[in-house]
């Protein structure tokens, strides 16, 4: 009897280890957490620094945030930089993704004046990191361009290619002996699409159908020029890899019919396909189908040429095999479908929509706790991982975010569940043969998110706003990824204690 219950408990602990997935993240496999300096830094005139296109957008249109906050002081990181590498160093993680403000090191954007204050900020941080054996994980460009260049046209105008060229140089030579990894842009869809599109990030041009197209390109092109002075001035000698991230939600297409599989590769060839196709296919150029769509559709409009920019043979040879990683970010999915021409739902024309001519909603069953467009379906990161080892010949890939928000509470189990269930879905495609190499946690703490301002909170720390010294709270899921890190594995039954217990609007009053 003893030994037959002995055997059914031994049974009972195999069956619940499998089904709960006690697979190991490998021992080389990276785990980071991220930020960016507009949304942490603050001292958004101190120390030099010029002013951003997010600086001038916040004060000329405070309307434009949600809560009409600003980053005038964020997380006020400018100061509070030491306390940062602590969490960072609790987290345990093997490296830290932060980007660098332009205006900070170039006021202006132009290379004439270097502001040393700004280049000490940023060597005091990495020399901190560095003490603790922390990767720095440096993005050039988050977003927040210098907004004297965003006078001369920003991204639209191509003389951006060289400014941002110097900037990079710039960054190479002051912090290439201690960075070893480098993002030129985070995330050109909404660099270019956000931007220019429609009314989101700045200098929210409204302008469907040409100005993102012209924005893509110069973002492309300054890309590939930094990446080549990097190989050919620095690589050989600070040793270290560059590349670019890109963003897509995951397009699960609405059925099986070939109409919508055909509106999923859509979808997804017009946002990641867009900057990753010519640099990660043989073409070295936009997928087919954006320049065919695109270019069909403008000489319908009589436009005399493509809204969609040409490449010229010299730029296609520098755009290939312009990166050394495949940088992705993603959080949630959307379920498409093609627009058919007699659809009520138009899109302008000329428009990137309308190029698109997709549609697209989520499906209600999937849970969200933040904002309105994060819906948590961790299957659809499984599928996008796989949808890029297909498309891109196995690319050698890093996660560089991904996360949820809420809005406010430090015993943050939505939180831990996301993290849970997507790193999940990482395993199933690395167990596929995905080429995952690492997995950054967006965000390490609360911050400025955009145009949401502080009402929707990405952290494993809780940053109390109301507290001049910005006060860092360790929520609950920081506690579960340090665990992650440590064990290399996931544990869905542990759930630790905040530090301080601050009340969140989804908690269980039970
Ligand atoms: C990223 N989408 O942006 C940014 O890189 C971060 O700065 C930001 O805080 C984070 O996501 C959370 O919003 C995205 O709609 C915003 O698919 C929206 C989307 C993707 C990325």
């Amino acid at each position: 009897m003893f030994r037959f219950e002995a055997l059914f408990v031994l049974y009972c602990c195999i069956i619940t280890a499998s089904v709960r997935g006690q697979r190991e993240f490998p021992p080389d496999f990276k785990f980071g957490v991220g930020t960016s300096a507009y949304q942490i830094e603050g001292g958004w005139n101190e120390g030099g620094k010029g002013e951003s296109i997010w600086d001038y957008m916040v004060h000329n249109y405070p309307e434009k945030v949600v809560d009409g906050t600003n980053g005038d002081i964020a997380c006020d990181s400018f100061h509070n930089w030491q306390r940062d590498v602590e969490m960072i160093r609790e987290l345990g993680v093997n490296m830290y993704r932060f980007s660098m403000a332009w205006s900070r090191i170039m006021p202006t954007g132009i290379s004439n004046h270097i502001n040393q204050a700004g280049i000490d900020y940023y060597n005091n941080l990495i020399d901190e990191l560095v003490k603790y054996n922390i990767e720095p994980m440096v993005t050039l460009y988050h977003w927040d361009l210098p907004q004297r260049l965003q006078e001369i046209g920003g991204w639209t105008n191509r003389e951006i290619v060289h400014h941002f060229r110097e900037y990079a140089r710039v960054a190479f030579e002051n912090f290439g002996d201690r960075v070893k990894w480098w993002t030129t842009i985070n995330e050109p869809l909404q660099v270019c699409q956000a931007s220019y599109e429609f009314d989101g990030n700045p200098p929210s041009a409204d302008f469907p159908g040409i100005p993102s197209y012209l924005c893509s390109h110069n973002v492309l092109l300054s890309h590939a020029e930094a990446v080549e002075l990097y190989r050919e001035q620095f690589q050989q000698t600070q040793q270290g890899i560059i590349g670019i991230i890109s963003d897509t939600s995951w397009a699960e297409p609405r059925s099986d019919a070939v109409e919508d599989l055909e509106a999923s590769n859509l979808y997804l060839q017009f946002s990641l396909g867009w900057y990753m196709h010519p640099i990660f296919s043989k073409t070295g150029n936009y997928p087919q189908v954006m320049i065919d769509r695109v270019g069909n559709l403008s000489q319908q409009q009589g436009f005399y040429k493509s809204r969609l920019p040409e490449f010229t043979e010299e730029e296609i040879e520098k755009l290939k095999g312009s990166s050394d990683y495949f940088g992705i970010n993603s959080y949630t999915s959307v379920i498409v479908y093609q627009n058919d021409p007699g659809n009520s739902a138009q899109y302008p024309v000329p428009s990137f929509d309308h190029d698109r001519n997709t549609l697209g909603y989520q499906d209600p069953s999937w849970p969200g706790s933040g904002t309105g467009w994060l819906k948590v379906n961790p299957k659809g990161m499984y599928s996008l991982l796989t949808w890029i080892r297909n498309e891109y010949d196995n690319p050698l890939v890093y996660i560089t975010e991904n996360g949820v928000s809420d809005r406010g509470g430090t015993k943050d189990v939505d939180r831990i569940n996301y993290y849970n269930q997507y790193l999940n879905a990482v395993l199933d495609a690395m167990e596929d043969g995905s080429d995952i190499r690492g997995y950054v946690a967006w965000s390490l703490m609360d911050n400025f998110e955009w145009r949401s301002g502080l009402t929707e909170r990405f952290g494993l720390y809780y940053v109390d706003y109301e507290d001049p010294k910005r006060t860092r709270i360790a929520k609950s899921s920081s506690k579960v990824y340090a665990n992650i890190i440590k064990t290399r594995m996931i544990n869905p039954d542990y759930l630790p204690e905040p530090e301080v217990y601050v009340p969140g609007p989804n908690d269980d009053p039970s």
